[in-house]
């Protein structure tokens, strides 16, 4: 933990440029053009997952396998933020959500999912392998099953376990900004810890393909039944193969309200730059909550099929892992709100 808060921290201060607050699009140095292949993931669990995905993309490998075998780390480290060792519902049972998107329009999507350890890969079967878009609840482990994934014990972990009892103590949903970051990962106040679980990721490959996948257990001590921004395609993420991709991590009911990650894709149509274009959805979403931007976080991914990538946040505090070799770098992200 403590080497990766160093990371951190050494990491943004080596790319100050990027770590700057400003407000207005034309203030913005803008990351450079990374060219390709590339990989850019949330949150510091990003870094792992990076180098899940770095074996595939830096040996010349298809984005969409990247993709899916790099969150797929973050899945199974249980210990953290996503996955089934994640803070459950405020029933005690974990519920996860995943999608996935390749580079022809291709995707694919499983929602409350319970007691399957890969979420992700699920969701690709359904692309591949069913005429749908969306499975959810008992017919997406239905599915899941069918297709040979085992069903795994519904037990929460030590940590979700500790954090679901003391929630219970008051049994209060405050969801708390940035705890997806693993310096703030537990112990944390009750019903804070993990209250935000996600990993997304957007890889461009060597031969210029893009693909993206997003997973997670959604927001923590949430309603039996809440489904958020990451398993819905066009909110949680959206890759358009003519123009680029992006993904979204935060407060998933208000990224689904202005179609985030569809959004950034579509003001980079219109020719705006990744950076600019997450910059301009993010301030949408502080527009529309006004006051009540305070009280959340959202923030952007995004990449253009130039390999020009962009993150914007809408609180201090969001950090985005990129890879261009095999060792990826954490860089903090640029924000809205002073
Ligand atoms: C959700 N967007 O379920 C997710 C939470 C998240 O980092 O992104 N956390 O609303």
């Amino acid at each position: 933990m403590s080497s990766r808060r160093k990371f951190l921290h050494s990491s943004a201060a080596g790319l100050a440029g990027l770590a700057a607050a400003p407000l207005a699009a034309s203030a913005l140095p803008g990351p450079p053009a990374v060219g390709k292949p590339l990989v850019i993931s949330t949150w510091d669990a990003g870094l792992n997952a990076n180098r899940g995905a770095w074996k595939i993309l830096g040996a010349g490998g298809y984005a969409l396998d990247a993709v899916e075998a790099g969150v797929m780390v973050t899945e199974a480290e249980q210990s953290c933020c996503v996955g089934l060792g994640a803070n459950p519902d405020r029933d005690g049972i974990v519920t996860l959500d995943a999608c996935i998107m390749d580079d022809k329009y291709g995707c694919g999507s499983v929602a409350a999912l319970e007691r399957i350890k890969h979420p992700i890969s699920v969701a690709r079967r359904v692309m591949e392998r069913t005429p749908h878009v969306m499975l959810v609840g008992p017919g997406a482990q239905q599915f899941a099953v069918a297709q040979g994934f085992p069903l795994e014990a519904q037990k929460l972990s030590p940590d979700a376990e500790k954090a679901y009892r003391e929630w219970l103590k008051t049994s209060q949903y405050k969801p708390i900004i940035n705890v997806e970051n693993s310096g703030t990962r537990p112990p944390g106040p009750a019903g804070g810890a993990n209250n935000h679980d996600t990993i997304a990721m957007l890889a461009l490959d060597a031969q210029g393909r893009l693909s993206g996948s997003c997973t997670t257990s959604g927001m923590g001590f949430k309603m039996r039944g809440r489904l958020g921004d990451s398993p819905i395609i066009g909110a949680g993420l959206f890759v358009d193969p003519e123009v680029g991709a992006a993904a979204a991590t935060g407060q998933g009911e208000d990224v689904i309200r202005m179609a985030g990650s569809h959004t950034v894709v579509e003001l980079m149509r219109q020719g705006r730059s990744p950076q600019a274009a997450c910059q301009e959805a993010v301030a949408r979403v502080a527009k529309i909550k006004g006051a009540q931007a305070r009280d959340i976080q959202v923030a952007f991914i995004a990449v253009n099929r130039q390999g020009q990538i962009g993150a914007y946040a809408l609180q201090k505090g969001f950090s985005y892992s990129l890879s261009t070799t095999d060792t990826p770098r954490l860089v903090e992200s640029a924000y809205f709100l002073k």
